[in-house]
């Protein structure tokens, strides 16, 4: 198996080596920021905007909202302090050669994958709709994963980029909380990485699957990992800041 977790010994060496705690649920959870990763999930218009794949399958995309204001802090922040940001986008190649019927004809949908809509073709790699959003757009050095599932490590290099970076702590972020951001965890954890989700910065079209989706990976002393509010991560990563976080996110 080659896509678990690297060991703490093959870690190299990044912006401190210093463990940092942050107060979440089940209890603290401790990283290290050098072989620490910000994964933003799945922040695109697509997903956040009118006219996009979520409010073809009649969803209110204003829900998600909310979301963009606690990770564009959050974001500024890990680059200020020199955290490995990864970016991942869902999207199938424009002729559909890796996108399941099952997954095509599933729902109710007014567009399908690959229609053409306000936004340029629905979830399709290289569109306009597709990309993310631009509060949150990736800057040089940023590594996009484009994947066709809901999970990051599905048919993706996501796993080989970790190992490569010597990464063993996701602080994951996203939409929708209950797809993407759920699979994504449950797929880190059966790799040997240890997760925390930012509950603030994460976002589901229902309410109540929000809550119950942060409840379920804190559950059983953190069965899949850990959950915190964004500020409790902000406070953790000021030590490695040589500008005040709230100057650093404005
Ligand atoms: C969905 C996602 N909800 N990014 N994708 O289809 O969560």
């Amino acid at each position: 198996m080659t896509d678990t977790a690297p060991t703490p010994t093959d870690a190299p060496t990044g912006p401190a080596n210093t463990p940092l705690t942050v107060g979440a649920r089940p209890y603290d959870f401790t990283f290290d920021p050098a072989t620490t990763a910000l994964v933003l999930i799945d922040m695109q218009r697509d997903f956040l905007e009118p006219g996009g794949f979520g409010e073809s399958l009649g969803n209110d995309v204003s829900q998600l909202r909310s979301t963009i204001e606690p990770l564009r802090a959050v974001l500024a922040t890990a680059r200020a302090a020199g955290l490995t940001v990864i970016h991942t986008r869902e999207g199938h190649l424009p002729d559909l050669s890796d996108l399941p019927a099952a997954k095509l004809h599933r729902g109710n949908a007014t567009l399908r994958i690959g229609d053409v809509g306000p936004k340029g073709r629905i979830l399709i790699r290289g569109e306009y709709g597709q990309d993310i959003i631009d509060e949150l757009a990736p800057i040089d050095g940023e590594t996009v994963i484009d994947k066709p599932g809901k999970g990051a490590f599905y048919a993706t290099a996501f796993g080989d980029v970790l190992r490569q970076r010597g990464i063993t702590s996701l602080v994951v972020t996203g939409v929708t909380t209950e797809v993407c951001v759920h699979t994504t965890v449950r797929e880190a954890n059966d790799r040997g990485y240890e997760c925390l989700v930012l509950g603030d910065c994460v976002g589901s079209y229902f309410p109540e699957f929000q809550r119950v989706a942060l409840e379920m990976v804190a559950a059983q002393g953190g069965i899949f990992g850990w959950v915190a509010p964004s500020q409790a991560f902000l406070d953790a990563l000021a030590p490695l800041l040589s500008v005040p976080a709230a100057v650093a996110a404005s």
